[in-house]
């Protein structure tokens, strides 16, 4: 049986780097392990329980190098109490066989996105082989899947993939839904209420973010709705208009402080952990 988890708390993930940012257009970006790792320190002390990861190699482009992938697993684990995601979506120009890979690097959870979609003049592709392939690795391995969604549909392939193939390995189905990127379905109030009621009741926990400029209008809607948060320089560059952010952490304090107004506290790493049902 799961272990019961505070009413009152917020999950909160950083999402510090992302594939689509260049380093020289945003220098404050945390693309180097050393700057990646203090990221998430910052992000901890902040308030943030998991962190979510994309890795860059020297050149600062985004990367799914194997060694790389290990290396920054144990670096975070040693040097933070996160709960570390790795990333499998990796950039829209990565092939899905080396997106399989990750899962090698072994991450208490990865990113599972349950579809294909536009993604601003690309197309990030994640077809119904790769995902069914994904999840059963994930559950081979005993890694957690988050199950990304960004749009409408993808929450259908939520219900196909769990009637196929069963839960997740430690039960828990916990969802993100990643929503305002040219492509998939707007940051709105009502895109995700409408998200939100599609759920299938299996789902055990769930967050949101906004990309952009509806960074803050899909934070407040979720916690209007009791959701967690995904925070983070992978989503969100700018404070409000013409106002830079300067870092994962400030946009952690951010979130904090607006859960803070709805009553709700961040859980540390281990009520985490409860609720994700991983492993103390
Ligand atoms: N970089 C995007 C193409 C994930 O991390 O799983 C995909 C992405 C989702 O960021
Ligand atoms: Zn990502």
């Amino acid at each position: 049986d799961p272990r019961p988890v505070r009413a009152d708390g917020i999950l909160v993930t950083v999402a510090p780097t992302g594939a689509e940012t260049a380093k020289a257009d945003c220098p404050a970006l945390p693309t180097t392990l050393e700057e990646l790792v203090v990221a998430a320190q910052e992000s901890q002390a902040a308030g943030a329980a998991m962190v979510h990861v994309h890795i860059r190699d020297d050149d600062h482009a985004p990367s799914l190098d194997a060694t790389r992938l290990r290396d920054t697993v144990q670096a975070l684990h040693e040097q933070t109490d996160l709960v570390v995601q790795l990333s499998t979506g990796g950039s829209v120009h990565d092939p899905l066989e080396q997106r399989l890979k990750v899962l090698d690097a072994e991450p208490d959870s990865c990113s599972l996105t349950l579809g294909t979609v536009n993604f601003g003049d690309d197309v990030f592709l994640n077809p119904w082989p790769f995902v069914t392939e994904l999840y059963q690795l994930a559950q081979e391995r005993g890694v957690l899947p988050e199950f990304e969604i960004f749009d409408l549909g993808q929450v259908a392939t939520l219900r196909r993939l769990l009637d196929t193939y069963g839960p997740p390995p430690a039960g828990a189905v916990h969802c993100d839904f990643v929503m305002g990127v040219p492509g998939g379905m707007p940051g709105t109030a009502p895109a995700l209420v409408a998200a939100h009621a599609a759920l299938p009741p299996e789902v055990t926990s769930w967050s949101a973010t906004g990309v952009g400029r509806t960074a803050l209008p899909v934070a407040l809607t979720t916690l209007a709705m009791g959701g967690h948060l995904r925070v983070g320089m992978e989503d969100t560059l700018t404070l409000r208009r013409g106002v830079p952010v300067e870092s994962n952490a400030q946009l952690v304090e951010r979130a904090v402080r607006l859960a803070g107004e709805a009553g709700r506290t961040p859980y540390d790493v281990d009520e985490a952990r409860t609720l994700l049902r991983l492993p103390a």
